[in-house]
């Protein structure tokens, strides 16, 4: 197992990447969606949150992210001695009507092929998605971890509606703020999850690239009026069985499946590992289930964290783990403070779940 560390768009420069190589990190896992564009409510020094508005203002529709962008990055990335194991998710500008079943779905499914064939060529191994319409909404801010450290929480579903010119929590068309989205099941749902898939697996094969699934965080079956996919650990077995493809894997999020009513996040682990079909692991610690969860230092929840990378371990998961959100530590860095703290942690936890030769 290796040891990465997801940034955000406005990370990815060369003292972060260096923070990375020093707290252990082999791999980066990038985000390049602005989230926290023209966002009213989200603070750019965490994970973003925002209100019902979202968490900002989409990218541009008419421009994917080309092979010099994604180039450049990676070898910045590979300058600091570290490896660009995966871009994680897409801009919304480039699928709200693949998830909405929109006028532009074919246009944009086209799009994400040459964006899928472009990460392939900059040799980018992994994109991770989170194929969801309300996307990761409708929780709570404050001092919920221990000692008062500044965490995130589910208290109940956001049942507010969702404008029309919004998807995935963020804007894509502010002149459509009115109506509101219609009313579907989740089996719409799964059936444009399966057009996404089965039209661009082939070229994800093709371009050497994989497709990794976010499940839907927070996991409930359904926020602000909208279904969710994957919010109990025996749904991403539906999500793999859409298609048998190598490329169709899973980024798995220990955090939420934790937070999912069903099911042992251990019997998760060992039944996904088991199968080979992990892109990475998001590693992450909660207190409660969904929707009345607080997301927690690594070692102060109700999740096992060594046992679960004994498990990943025992199944010969050799992909990265990154941490996920953690709370914040009161200092003047308190993204970057709560990263060393979880990275520190995991590496300990790798080093026992795999003891490497003795040390001088
Ligand atoms: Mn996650």
């Amino acid at each position: 197992m290796k040891l990465g560390l997801g940034l955000y768009r406005h990370q990815l420069n060369r003292r972060s990447f260096k923070f990375a190589r020093q707290c252990g990190a082999t791999h980066v896992v990038a985000h390049l969606v602005d989230y926290f564009n023209r966002g009213e409510h989200s603070p750019a020094d965490s994970q973003p949150t925002g209100g019902t508005g979202g968490w900002g203002v989409a990218g541009d529709p008419e421009r994917l992210w080309t092979v010099g962008d994604l180039r450049a990055l990676r070898n910045e990335v590979n300058e600091a001695g570290l490896e660009l194991e995966a871009i994680e998710n897409i801009d919304p500008a480039h699928w709200s009507d693949v998830l909405l079943d929109g006028p532009r779905k074919a246009e944009q499914l086209e799009g994400l092929k040459t964006l899928i064939r472009r990460i392939g060529e900059a040799g980018i191994p992994i994109l991770g998605y989170n194929f969801s319409i309300a996307g990761v909404a409708g929780r709570t801010t404050g001092p919920l971890a221990r000692g008062g450290a500044v965490s995130v929480g589910m208290d109940g579903i956001d049942e507010s509606p969702i404008p029309q010119g919004m998807v995935w929590n963020m804007i894509v068309n502010r002149t459509a703020m009115d109506a509101v989205l219609p009313d579907i099941d989740a089996e719409e749902l799964w059936r444009r999850l399966g057009d996404f898939l089965n039209t661009l697996l082939p070229v994800a094969e093709e371009a050497g690239v994989r497709l990794a699934a976010h499940p839907d965080d927070p996991p409930v079956p359904r926020l602000r009026g909208q279904p969710r996919l994957v919010n109990q650990p025996h749904l991403f077995q539906r999500l793999l069985d859409v298609n048998a493809s190598p490329s169709n894997v899973l980024e798995f999020c220990i955090g939420t499946i934790a937070e999912m009513t069903e099911g042992d996040v251990y019997e998760a682990v060992d039944r996904y590992s088991s199968q080979h079909r992990i892109g990475y692991v998001h590693l992450r610690n909660v207190s409660g289930k969904a929707p009345r969860y607080r997301e927690t230092f690594l070692d102060d929840g109700d999740v096992d964290i060594p046992r679960v990378l004994r498990i990943l371990r025992q199944n010969e998961f050799d992909g990265v783990v990154i941490p996920d959100h953690t709370p914040e530590l009161a200092c003047d860095a308190p993204w970057y403070a709560g990263m060393a703290y979880a990275m520190g942690y995991i590496r300990a936890c790798l080093d026992e779940a795999e003891p490497g030769p003795p040390r001088p």
